[in-house]
């Protein structure tokens, strides 16, 4: 017998499903923020966490509660918009699962199951941030990090990243591949499938780290080509973005949503993060490689795109921003996909022209602080010259 609580629960969950979401108040002409964030623990079904069984549960009690749901993948496809979420429950193991909306920007439900994955890495613990990419090759691949406990080193909590690789065609039916091999990179976190080939191969946007938190001699953003995505071996990776003393990559970045193509170039929404006295904060930036040559940079604006403001400051771990997942639609509204503070899942939407836009001119970091008071006083010239015209 299902116990009497669930209806009230359940109308209470299809009440926040059902809910409009509206464009807030933030202006900055480079993208709109939400109201509401699109996914959040209270997203998940009351069937995931509860037993409705009065006799088994008579309290109503969660069974298996969900802590969190963040960093998602993005991908639309025949008419709907999917994110791939990392569903973290309350037991700290992450997981993913699929949530399907009719206009990426509310209404996400999930399916009624997670993504149970080939169990093919018996030393693997948790699984998280997947990023989906639609390959020219047919397929569409889901990359995420796959971390395990490091055997060697005697520290509890020392573990390594790697990059696992799973794919797909319908979201439905998942292949585990071999997990990526980077000969010169012990450990990999953000690593992303490029959307086509280059020179006849896969191409992955990696992060080169000699640690599992810090990136140590990685010096940014790195790019690597294999011949064989079933058994992915990358030897030279090259970096693209760079780390950068006093910016906000210095500590790490990292690849996150897919490349969007424009006519300009590619043009990516990365994380950078730095170190602060109250710890890590993590922002999100943009920056585009060049069409012939993906490691090419072409042009990086300084600072980031989007910072955490408000309540996205805090949460599990505070102030933080990142994205492993944004949709470029055709009509050219691109939505990216954020998490804050690990916690919860929110959409901001721009074009791919205010892109460009805010990609090629946007001033580059002029990392001093004499050379970024010149960049500003010319602007404030130019501007104040124009006032007294008007
Ligand atoms: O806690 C913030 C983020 O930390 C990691 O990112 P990075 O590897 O760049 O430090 C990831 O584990 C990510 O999931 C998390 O949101």
């Amino acid at each position: 017998m299902i116990h009497e609580k669930y209806k009230e629960i359940n109308q209470a969950y299809e009440a926040l499903i059902q809910k409009k979401n509206r464009k807030s108040d933030f202006y900055n002409g480079i993208f709109d923020r939400y109201e509401y964030p699109v996914l959040t623990s209270e997203h998940i079904p009351p069937f995931w966490k509860y037993d409705l069984n009065k006799e088994t549960n008579p309290y109503f009690m969660e069974r298996l509660g969900v802590n969190a749901v963040f960093n998602a993948g993005a991908i639309a496809l025949n008419g709907k918009y999917y994110l791939v979420a990392r569903v973290e429950g309350n037991d700290r193991k992450s997981f993913f699962a699929v949530a399907e909306s009719d206009n990426g920007i509310d209404g996400f439900r999930f399916w009624d199951y997670p993504i149970l994955l080939e169990d093919t890495c018996p030393e693997e613990t948790n699984v998280y941030d997947m990023r989906l990419t639609k390959h020219e090759d047919g397929y569409i691949y889901g990359v995420f990090c796959s971390e395990s406990k490091d055997k060697e080193n005697a520290d509890l909590s020392a573990a390594v990243a790697a990059a696992g690789i799973v794919r797909t065609k319908d979201l439905k039916h998942w292949e585990r591949l071999e997990n990526l091999k980077t000969l010169r990179s012990p450990q990999q976190r953000n690593v992303v499938l490029h959307p086509e080939f280059v020179n006849g191969k896969y191409a992955f946007y990696t992060r080169p780290m000699d640690d599992f938190i810090d990136t140590g001699s990685g010096g940014g953003i790195g790019f690597g080509l294999c011949e064989d995505i079933t058994h992915a071996v990358i030897d030279e990776e090259i970096i693209t973005s760079k780390r950068k003393y006093h910016t906000i990559t210095e500590a790490k970045n990292g690849a996150g949503a897919v490349p969007i193509k424009t006519e300009k170039g590619w043009i990516h929404i990365a994380h950078g993060v730095r170190n602060t006295a109250a710890g890590l904060r993590y922002v999100i930036y943009a920056f585009a490689t060049s069409l012939e040559d993906p490691t090419k940079v072409i042009a990086e604006p300084g600072g980031y795109l989007i910072a955490p403001m408000g309540e996205e400051r805090v949460g599990d771990v505070s102030n933080v921003v990142f994205t492993n997942g944004a949709i470029a639609k055709d009509n050219g509204e691109v939505l990216i996909y954020y998490a804050s503070s690990d916690t919860r899942t929110h959409v901001a939407v721009t074009t791919k022209e205010k892109l460009m836009d805010y990609v090629f001119h946007t001033p580059e970091d002029a990392l001093r602080s004499v050379k970024c008071v010149e960049q500003r006083c010319g602007l404030i010239e130019k501007n104040l010259k124009l006032l007294e015209l008007s």
